[in-house]
């Protein structure tokens, strides 16, 4: 049999994309655009959620924007309820909306553990919940959890960041597992290093004019030999936004460059 391409086009899905004022979320809701969908998306406050209206603008993209912690349980459901009464209800969820914060772990307070964790962890587990009693009843859903190569490696200072991504890892896994049978497929997407603001310390360039050291050392374990950039991550996000990927389940789809095949090149 032929393959549909149309199984690609996301025409007459609604998209909810958290923390897409700019960044991974933001370039992951432009190709979910591309492909038809309608764009929703949320940030912490109203500055970030007007410049990304902007931006999607910029790009003759409509979308529709709100201002939402999703940390906090309350406005999340109302959140939803107002998507479903203002334009419809969520058939794409993607867990986007994200904080590291990089401190030895000896050194951190635990509250800083801990606001890491509510965001990163807990706050996809609100937002899933939020979403999957509407896809039960339709009959279909996708949740895309935005994962990292912290999902499977650890590294100084972001123990925290590492020990949510991992649970997120195990989140995708159980979300599979509960409701797979209802048509709803959650699947990670893993990024690995991205040219955006939350990695722009890792790639200063040093008083002495070289390479920021993270970046060489980057750039040796990277067989692609480079960041990579938001762009990157648009086709896989769609294909698992999409009915190509209806009997994919409970896995991470890793857009890192190569780096978790890769020993890392003899200096
Ligand atoms: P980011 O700087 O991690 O932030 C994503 C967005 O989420 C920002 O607009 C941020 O607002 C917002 N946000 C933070 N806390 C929130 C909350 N409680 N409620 C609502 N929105 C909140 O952007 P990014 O680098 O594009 O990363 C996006 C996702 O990819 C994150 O989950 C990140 O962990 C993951 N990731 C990033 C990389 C990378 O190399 N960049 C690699 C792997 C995975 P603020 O600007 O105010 O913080
Ligand atoms: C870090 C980076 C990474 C990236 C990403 C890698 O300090 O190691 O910020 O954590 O953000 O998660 O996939």
């Amino acid at each position: 049999m032929a393959f549909d391409m149309s199984k690609f086009s996301l025409a007459g899905k609604t998209a909810l994309v958290t923390g897409a004022s700019y960044g991974i979320g933001f370039a992951i809701a432009e190709g979910f655009a591309a492909a038809g969908a309608t764009i929703v998306f949320n940030d912490i406050n109203e500055e970030l959620v007007q410049k990304g209206m902007a931006a999607y603008a910029e790009k003759g993209i409509k979308v529709h924007g709100y201002v939402c912690d999703v940390t906090d349980e309350e406005a999340v459901m109302a959140l939803i309820a107002r998507i479903e009464k203002d334009v419809a209800p969520v058939d794409i969820l993607v867990n986007n909306a994200g904080i590291i914060r990089r401190i030895p772990m000896h050194e951190m307070e635990s509250s800083e553990f801990r606001k890491v964790i509510d965001v990163d962890l807990v706050a996809p587990y609100i937002m899933a919940k939020a979403v999957i009693p509407s896809m039960m009843k339709r009959g279909h859903g996708k949740i895309i959890n935005i994962c990292s190569m912290m999902s499977e490696l650890g590294r100084e200072t972001v123990s925290a960041y590492a020990s949510a991504k991992g649970g997120l890892k195990m989140l995708t896994r159980n979300i599979c597992s509960e409701y797979g049978q209802y048509n709803i497929q959650c699947n990670g997407l893993g990024p690995g290093y991205i040219e955006t603001p939350q990695t722009a310390p890792l790639r200063e360039i040093q008083p002495d004019g070289s390479r920021h050291p993270f970046d060489q050392f980057l750039r040796a374990k990277t067989p692609a030999e480079r960041w990579g950039t938001p762009e990157d991550l648009m086709g896989p996000a769609l294909f698992l936004a999409s009915e190509a990927s209806d009997f994919v389940n409970g896995q991470v789809l890793y857009v890192d460059g190569g780096i978790l095949a890769y020993i890392g090149r003899q200096p």
